[in-house]
């Protein structure tokens, strides 16, 4: 009976501490989705159906946006909120604000999306929803700047900064779903996966903010000059040096054998006539 009866007094003591533990994981869980930026849990999704905006955003959450691109082609954009994150990483890490909400193109920009407005496809790759690539960054802007007159609206490169934010999609981790790179090809095209080919884009699976192929496929072209002040000091809404040699490029390509080619931190650039087969774009639009 003696035994038992300690048997008893364990598990109670057991089941306590469970609950104990439990509720400590739980409030600290709790506490982690409502953190700042720099914990490690994602946070919402900031989409028209996510939780309101954090504090001391006033803005609204703006809806899904698709553009027309003429002859039954479409673009579909994403919103993405205004906030704050850790932007590279190591030594050079520095907190961004992005203070004004914009739009991220769902995927790279398509062979069939970059015919529509250019009249043309450059591609090695053929494929009608396969990337654009071997297009050089001059020719990523003309397009984003005709894809604006056809469509309304400011639709440009996105920064190096929205264009971070928006594959972390609120984690701090290497990849935009953790640490792990045998999960790498979940969500990626990378060298090891990719046959030495691009792919139809959206194949994979997107990022916490509904972002597909990010993490590889083909690099992708970002607005800003390469420059020295990437982390250095806190910063609002920044784009990069005035001036330049090199444009930014991010994201790996299904090119790349490394998984170190595909950290969300990691930035690449190269000059701006250059066009490779292993790069392209994804648009971002501005709310009007
Ligand atoms: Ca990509």
């Amino acid at each position: 009976m003696k035994t038992r009866s300690e048997r008893t007094c364990a598990l109670v003591v057991c089941a306590a501490l469970a609950f104990l533990f439990g509720a400590a994981w739980c409030s600290d869980s709790g506490s982690q989705a409502a953190a700042p930026a720099g914990a490690r849990t994602a946070p919402a999704a900031p989409t028209a159906a996510s939780k309101p905006a954090p504090a001391g955003s006033k803005a609204a959450a703006p809806a899904e946006l698709t553009l027309d691109l003429g002859g039954g082609v479409t673009m579909k954009m994403a919103p993405i909120r205004a906030g704050k994150f850790m932007m590279g990483g190591g030594m050079f890490q520095r907190e961004v604000t992005l203070s004004k909400p914009f739009y991220m193109g769902v995927y790279e920009v398509t062979q069939a999306q970059y015919e529509a407005v250019m009249g043309a496809n450059p591609s090695r790759y053929k494929g009608p929803t396969n990337p654009v690539e071997s297009v050089s960054w001059d020719e990523a802007a003309e397009f984003s700047k005709k894809l604006s007159e056809k469509a309304g609206r400011a639709v440009r490169l996105p920064t190096e900064a929205e264009w971070e934010y928006a594959c972390r999609a609120g984690t701090q981790t290497a990849f935009s779903f953790g640490d792990d790179p045998l999960a790498l090809g979940d969500y990626a095209w990378h060298g090891r996966n990719s046959g030495d080919t691009t792919h139809p884009v959206g194949q994979k699976k997107p990022n916490a903010w509904g972002l597909f192929d990010m993490l590889g496929n083909v690099a992708e072209w970002c607005a800003d000059w390469k420059g020295d002040s990437f982390g250095k000091g806190p910063a609002k809404d920044p784009s990069g040096p005035a001036t330049g040699d090199l444009r930014v490029q991010r994201g790996g390509s299904f090119f790349n054998s490394s998984a170190d080619a595909y950290r969300c931190a990691r930035s690449e650039s190269d000059y701006p006539a250059n066009r490779i087969f292993s790069r392209g774009f994804r648009c971002a639009a501005t709310l009007p």
